[in-house]
């Protein structure tokens, strides 16, 4: 059996048909502010449910590996993800919009992200995001002796978003990988994200057969993170950048009641810091 190879370090920009790594393409400036903006939300920790409406094979009621915040669209765990071309309803409530920091670097990125729909038609900025906030849980055992459980990682999947995914980086190094699904102990690309670093992947290969995952998070010191979570120690923030046609992102009272009822708990927990959706709820009294 060939050994497998050792992932890239992540200091040298690498360009290949669908895939582009940056690195430092985040100033220092921008990356201080994004912290900031990063420790100002209140991330929420979802669960998927088991057999969820949208028949796909979830089993049983897990807890996400990380604590999560969407711009844009807020796709909920336990509704199931968009993914064209069939699950495309009921997938994307109407979300806060970005910072002017994460569309400044996007508008840097707009070249780039169009040599990335060299071969899609959409031609478009991504418009949503997920924001991973990657760390370890602070538990005690039974004699109050701290546990902490490390839960960097995020297991091997493919986004659903039609056109290019771009990422950004700040943190500690995160082990990144594409695998082919008939091979997930053989990555066909292991790379180390660095901290300020951006990638963009796109096309048939990378976006639709590969599929990607976050197997480790290194420990660190620098940049400091923000307290986010409680009894939650956190060392990388991701920004996973998507684009979903806007005819598919709807306000929550544009959900059916099921749909409604499904994620009001999450609303009302977002609620409690975030004006957007306090108005959304108050726009969407539940039924009697
Ligand atoms: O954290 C990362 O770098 C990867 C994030 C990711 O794969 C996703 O949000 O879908």
């Amino acid at each position: 059996m060939e050994a497998a190879l050792a992932p890239l370090a992540g200091n040298e920009a690498l360009e290949v048909p669908g895939f582009s790594y940056l690195p430092r393409f985040i100033t220092e400036a921008e990356s201080a502010e994004l912290l900031r903006y990063f420790g100002s939300l209140k991330p929420i920790w979802e669960s998927r449910h088991a057999g969820d409406r949208a028949g796909r094979s979830e089993s049983g009621s897990r807890r996400l590996t990380r604590p999560v915040y969407w711009l844009g669209a807020w796709q909920f765990a336990c509704l199931g993800y968009y993914a064209a071309p069939d699950y495309l309803d009921e997938k994307c409530l109407r979300a806060e919009p970005f910072p002017a920091v994460m569309q400044g670097i996007l508008d840097r990125l707009t070249e780039k992200v169009a040599a990335h729909h060299a071969n899609s038609s959409l031609g478009a900025l991504p418009n949503t995001c997920l924001i991973n906030y990657y760390g370890s849980e602070l538990t005690v055992d039974a004699k109050g002796r701290p546990q902490p459980r490390d839960y960097a990682r995020l297991k091997m999947h493919r986004d659903g978003e039609p056109g290019p995914v771009v990422m950004f980086s700040i943190g500690q190094p995160a082990l990144f990988e594409f695998v082919d699904g008939d091979r997930p102990t053989e990555p066909e690309l292991a790379l180390w994200l660095k901290n300020r670093s951006v990638v963009i992947f796109s096309g048939p290969h990378f976006k639709d057969h590969l599929y990607h995952r976050v197997t480790r998070v290194r420990y660190g010191d620098a940049p400091v993170m923000p307290e986010v979570v409680d009894d939650f120690r956190l060392r990388r923030v991701s920004v996973s950048f998507r684009f979903v046609p806007p005819t598919h992102i709807k306000a929550l009272s544009e959900f059916s009641e099921p749909a409604q009822a499904e994620v009001r708990g999450y609303v009302e927990q977002l609620a409690t810091s975030s004006p957007h959706f306090r108005a959304e709820l108050e726009a969407t009294p539940p039924k009697e």
